[in-house]
Parts: C-alpha cells; structure tokens; sequence
C-alpha cells in the first residue's frame, strides 16, 4: 500500500522498503528505501491527520511558504547544501507537493537528511544546547516572514482559553465515565489554572509581537548530526504559523528538561533538570537575544508554564473523550502523559527563581 501511494510522487528507481518512523502523535510517518543505480535513497513519506488538520492545504501551503522562505535566506547567506538544513518536498507526477488518495487523504514525501538522528529525551547538555541554536536559528530565519502569507493550521492551537473550554465541557459530559479515576488530576489541574489568565492578557492587549513560530517544537522535532551534534534542521512543519515565541521556547523546555519520556510511568522520575534549562537558555538566546523584545525574553519561563499546562491539560481532555485525538499504545497512555506534564509543572514551580535567573544571565536586552 505504501509502495502504491509513493509511486505516485516523482521518485525514481526501484522501491526497496517501507518501516513506520519516529514517535509522532499524530500523523502516520514512514521511511521509504529507493536504490537508484545502486545508491539507496532514502524518503520520508507522511499523511496528514485529517481529524487533526482540518485544511490539509493549508498545512501544505504554510510548509511551502517556510521552507521557500529559509531556502531563500540561506542561499543569500552563502550556504552550501541547502538540503541539508531544510527538509526539500518531493514533487507528484501531478506537479503538486502532495498526492491524495482514494480516502481523500493527503500525503507528502519530503528527502530525508543522511548523518542525522533525533532523541526523545536529552541525554547531554551538549544536545540541549544545540538543539535549541536549531530551534532559534530557526526563528532567527522566519523574523522576517510575512504574517499575512500564513494561516492557521489549527484554529486556536495554544489558546489556552479555548482549551481550557474544551476540557470543562468534555469533564461535564464526562462521555465514558472516566472523571472519577482522575480526582487527584483535575485538584491539581485546578490549582494552576490561574496561570492562564496573563497569556490571555498579554495576547488580547496586543502586548506580544505576533510572528511566524514552529508551535511544535518537541526534542524530536530537530535532527541532530551524527558526528558533530549540531543541531541540522528542524523538522515537523505542520503547525508553523503566526504565533509567539513563549511557546517555541516553552515547548522545547518541556520536552528536554525531563530525563524521561512524556509517558514516563514513574513520575518520581520526572523533574526539571535546571543544567538541562540552562544549556537550552543559552543556545536559544544566543541565536535570539538580539531579535526578541525584552517582553518576551522577560516571559519566557513564562511561556514554559504556559506550555507544560496546556500539555497536561490537553493530554487530560482526551483521555476523558476517549482516546479521540492522541495516537495512544495503550488506554491509561494519555493520563499517564498528563501526569508527567502535571510532575513537570510542579518542578518548575519549585525552580522558578533559579530559572528567572538563568535567563537574565544570558538575556542582553538591544532592543
Ligand atoms: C503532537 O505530532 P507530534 O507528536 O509532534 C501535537 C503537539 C503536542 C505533542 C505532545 C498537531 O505532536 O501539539 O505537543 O503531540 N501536535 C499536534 O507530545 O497536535
Ligand atoms: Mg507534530
């Protein structure tokens, strides 16, 4: 079947395989083997989630845009092997960037970037910061994007507001009778809801400069290079669209600053590794201190809040629903998710004064 939907892209030479790929939640990934004239070729083939993304077109319009966008910057920066630092699509026969198939579902191929690998949790300081330059970097690139090229993929994504709605309505309905395993989750998920209320503010004031941002910008969305580490290229462009960046920053903290995975089912082992934080502080800043206003560099652990609670929140709503958006192994996998975030945002809590500092130490306001 995988062999028949990438036969309609422009690829050559013979199929060799197809294996399911990486940790996403979302979309159904594949790595796709070629041999043309005796080199094997590799290929990463995805379909979009249509539940998830509502307008496929617009996920392939946004990712368009930002990989043309960056192309373009680092060609004007004189950089070599462009391919090598942003994922390039593979054309259909039909000339467009993506196929659709008889299920009206939507895929695209991109090259995959030899020499590179990505982790679920960090192991070394080293990755930590690295990872983070890639992120900035990227941002760095995209400071110049014009908003009004861009639509949201997905309505209201980090609104925190609207998902918090959306999880007290899913509580009262409480559809499958799941609210009663989880009274110690939602006292907890009470006790932080304030944090909701100065995103809001600063949004609605018009406070935050608006940009384009990743807004998925998860450990295992950066490829690393095997041999020196570097952060290549960001990956996973499904979510770029006009946004701020707490949550870019808040997203990679929550995903690197725990030694263990998001469905760690011992959560005495999750905590905010301040070393970790550190490392990731100065790669982002380094890349972006001189671009970020002193309002977001002064929220920025903020944002990180922000993050860790609405992953919580969110990873709760669909365990009450049933398992409806998440990919899940197994049927406690969303609460046990939610509970890391909820053991995460504790430690937070406890090392905000630590972290507060850390910033300033690599905060130089130009602006
Ligand atoms: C999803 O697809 P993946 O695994 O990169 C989700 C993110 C969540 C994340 C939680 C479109 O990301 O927002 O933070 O799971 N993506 C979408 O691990 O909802
Ligand atoms: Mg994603």
């Amino acid at each position: 079947m995988i062999e028949k939907i990438i036969s309609n892209f422009r690829i050559c030479g013979d199929f060799i395989e197809a294996k399911p790929f990486g940790n996403g939640h979302i979309n159904d990934t594949f790595l796709v083997s070629y041999n043309q004239a005796g080199i094997e070729v590799k290929y990463i083939l995805r379909k979009i989630n249509k539940y998830v993304f509502k307008n496929p077109e617009v996920v392939i319009q946004n990712t368009v845009n930002v990989i043309s966008h960056i192309t373009e910057k680092l060609k004007a920066e004189g950089v070599k092997e462009i391919s090598n630092y942003v994922i390039q699509l593979v054309k259909s026969k039909n000339n467009n960037f993506h196929y659709i198939d008889d299920n009206k579902d939507y895929w695209c191929a991109v090259f995959f970037i030899e020499n590179t690998y990505t982790v679920e949790s960090v192991r070394t300081e080293e990755q930590a910061y690295q990872a983070a330059k890639a992120f900035g970097r990227f941002q760095k690139l995209l400071i110049d994007a014009e908003l009004n090229q861009y639509k949201d993929t997905i309505p209201n994504f980090h609104n925190l507001d609207s998902r918090l709605i959306v999880f007290d309505k899913a509580l009262e309905k409480d559809e499958v009778g799941r609210a009663k395993k989880i009274e110690e989750e939602l006292e907890k998920a009470k006790l932080y809801r304030n944090i909701s209320k100065k995103i809001t503010d600063l949004i609605k004031g018009n406070e935050l400069p608006i940009r384009i941002t990743h807004n998925d910008t998860k450990i295992n969305n950066v490829m690393l290079n095997k041999e020196t580490n570097n952060g290549q290229c960001v990956i996973d462009l499904d979510t770029v669209m006009p946004g701020t960046v707490l949550y870019d920053f808040g997203d990679m903290v929550r995903t690197s600053t725990s030694p263990v995975e998001e469905d760690e089912k011992d959560i005495s082992k999750v905590t905010m590794r301040i070393n970790i934080f550190e490392a990731l502080v100065k790669g982002y800043l380094e890349e972006l201190s001189d671009v970020l206003t002193e309002l977001e560099i002064t929220n920025l652990i903020y944002g990180v809040k922000v993050i860790v609670y609405e992953q919580a929140i969110r990873f709760l709503t669909d365990y009450i629903m049933n398992d409806v958006y998440y990919n899940i192994n197994y049927s406690e996998h969303n609460l046990v998710r939610a509970r890391t975030q909820i053991a995460l945002l504790e430690s937070i809590e406890e090392q905000t004064e630590a972290m507060e500092k850390i910033v300033k130490k690599y905060a130089y306001f130009n602006n």
